[in-house]
């Protein structure tokens, strides 16, 4: 539905109406999930698009941090490009893959960013004997939580990893969610902003590496290079999450990796580098999204090239 279009951002509300247009006009193709309840009660929304049974995976969370709008503009467009594309080439990806897509996955903090604080990031749960608000979702997984210094145990940090592991109610019903379909998923996407960079894991060490890194990198570059042929001459670099950017423990696609065996399992930071940084101009949000599906393309490709596109289950 192009009334929706992406040349502003949208607020929850908004997001979610066009997720239940979604859900009416292409019922047979579209389902809705329910991934749980934020802190403040509201549903976590996904929704699966699955042209045909036996398709490989592959799993978007996006905007675990509130104020990366561009994650969630571009997650939408994206659902909208595999359901309305002709071109040959998101057809394949569409109908050749069973997508889960959590455009909003922060649904406390995103509505925050909107009302009250733009730059907010984390969610917006309280801490005892604290004023400060807020987990930072990215460090609460199970996945070595608080390890080398990843995250920190001070409430009132922008990283703080939460009072241990799945303490919050959105990683703990994410992680349920993709731990009971797990088998069903070979590659996740974690999206976020902003660098134009693919990390992979590990997050929290810089000195051990996935067992499959050579891959890990070979599926990342056919991903940059893609992006780097388009038009717009943006370029994106990828490695290590630990090597190329920081330390940082308890993320989503190292729990992904590490605690349910999905192999390729990455988080992308999308534009810019900088010059707005989390203040993209939502003139951004068709280019960004536009590489994006060229990258995912790419990436998917070269997966399936490398084997790691097989269906993990029994029909
Ligand atoms: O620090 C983060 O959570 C991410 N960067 S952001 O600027 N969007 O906040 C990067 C997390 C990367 N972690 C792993 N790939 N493990
Ligand atoms: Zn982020």
């Amino acid at each position: 539905d192009s009334s929706f279009g992406w040349t502003s951002y949208h607020t929850l509300e908004k997001i979610e109406a066009w997720l239940d247009e979604i859900l009416a006009s292409y019922p047979e193709i579209v389902t809705g999930f329910l991934v749980g309840q934020s802190y403040e009660g509201r549903d976590i929304r996904g929704i699966k698009i699955s042209y045909k049974s036996g398709n490989p995976g592959v799993f978007i969370e996006s905007n675990i941090h509130a104020r990366e709008w561009i994650t969630s503009a571009t997650a939408t467009w994206f659902i909208n490009e595999l359901l309305t594309s002709s071109d040959a080439a998101v057809r394949d990806l569409a109908e050749n893959h069973d997508w889960y897509i959590v455009p909003v996955f922060n649904v406390d903090g995103f509505v925050y960013s909107h009302v009250k604080d733009r730059m907010w990031r984390k969610s917006r749960s309280p801490s005892a004997g604290s004023t400060c608000i807020g987990v930072d979702l990215n460090r609460n997984y199970d996945s070595h939580w608080m390890e080398n210094g990843g995250a920190s145990d001070n409430p009132c940090a922008e990283t703080y990893a939460g009072l241990s592991a799945f303490s919050e109610p959105e990683t703990k019903a994410l992680s349920e969610y993709i731990s009971g379909i797990k088998d069903k998923v070979n590659v996740l996407f974690a999206f976020h902003s902003y660098s134009q960079v693919l990390l992979s894991p590990y997050g929290h060490t810089d000195e051990e590496f996935p067992d499959n890194y050579d891959d890990l990198l070979q599926v990342a570059k056919a991903y940059a290079d893609a992006v780097n042929s388009l038009q717009y001459g943006t370029t994106y670099r990828y490695g290590s999450s630990a090597e190329v950017l920081y330390i940082a423990s308890g993320c989503t696609n190292d729990w992904a990796y590490v605690k349910a065996d999905i192999e390729i399992s990455y988080t992308i930071e999308f534009r810019d580098t900088g010059h707005h940084g989390f203040l993209l101009p939502p003139t951004h949000i068709i280019p960004n999204a536009e590489e994006t599906l060229a990258g995912i393309t790419a990436l998917l490709a070269e997966s399936r090239e490398l084997g790691y596109l097989e269906l993990k289950y029994d029909l």
